[in-house]
């Protein structure tokens, strides 16, 4: 990793990584993302997993835990080129807590608003928790890039409440949001954004013709522990937790 890269996350909370996958290969896995939250669409009307617009039509929000879903996911997540990439910035072996994909179809994927990670986690030390969120579409403005409060991740956790009508989106007060210091995190298909578990960060809603698919992994280290119960069942406390290759 180029220290530029390593600086940029510990200055700004966040930094992006082109070029961990390629770009096949983030095809292989929006692809089977794509069948997975489809399928899961249709047998669902989970507010986490379905969008829906005003006008009643719905389309895949989110593939909770797509690592216990298919072997495919998990070889993915497990890849040493991320692995590695994990472990320069926590500057110890990472381990897998949770994961999820971020689906945002074109014309349609909502927003998600301003929030903390660790406001969900409760995780201690914040500095040893991580998010790789690897690119599975070319990411833009339009389509719902990331965007971060630069150095938020020096401050407090926030207090979060609950927006109205969506109780999965827990959002700070707007008067602790300095957007003054937001940045756009623009990235290709294949790189990673990767963010500190106390960064403030949001997408806007997708007004692109294009998808823009996000694949989120939260690593920890082994000196993490939770307040709540967050690595209760996290991945690399299963019997069957795969090693990287
Ligand atoms: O993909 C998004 O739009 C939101 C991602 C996010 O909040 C996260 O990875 O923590």
């Amino acid at each position: 990793m180029q220290s530029e890269t390593y600086n940029h996350y510990w200055q700004k909370g966040w930094a992006v990584m082109e070029g961990v996958f390629s770009r096949e290969e983030a095809d292989r896995i929006a692809q089977i993302a794509l069948e997975v939250s489809t399928r899961e669409m249709q047998e669902s009307e989970d507010s986490y997993v379905v969008d829906a617009s005003a006008g009643g039509e719905t389309a895949p929000r989110k593939i909770d835990t797509p690592f216990l879903k298919r072997t495919e996911f998990q070889a993915f997540v497990m890849d040493r080129r991320l692995t590695q990439a994990v472990e320069q910035m926590l500057g110890a072996p990472p381990l897998l807590s949770g994961d999820q994909v971020f689906m945002k179809p074109p014309h349609f994927g909502s927003a998600k608003p301003y929030h903390q990670d660790n406001f969900y986690f409760q995780c201690d030390p914040g500095d040893h928790v991580i998010t790789a969120w690897i690119a599975l579409d070319d990411v833009r403005e339009e389509n719902g890039c990331l965007r971060y409060i630069d150095g938020s991740h020096k401050g407090p956790i926030l207090p979060h409440e609950a927006v109205p009508g969506e109780p999965y989106n827990l959002v700070p007060p707007p008067e602790l949001i300095d957007l003054a210091k937001e940045s756009l995190a623009l990235v290709r298909k294949g790189g990673v954004v990767f963010h500190h578990s106390q960064a403030l960060h949001t997408s806007h809603r997708n007004e692109s013709d294009q998808w823009r698919r996000g694949y989120a992994t939260h690593w920890v280290t082994s000196e993490v522990t939770s307040s709540n119960g967050t690595l209760d069942k996290a991945y690399f406390r299963r019997e069957d937790y795969p090693v990287a290759v």
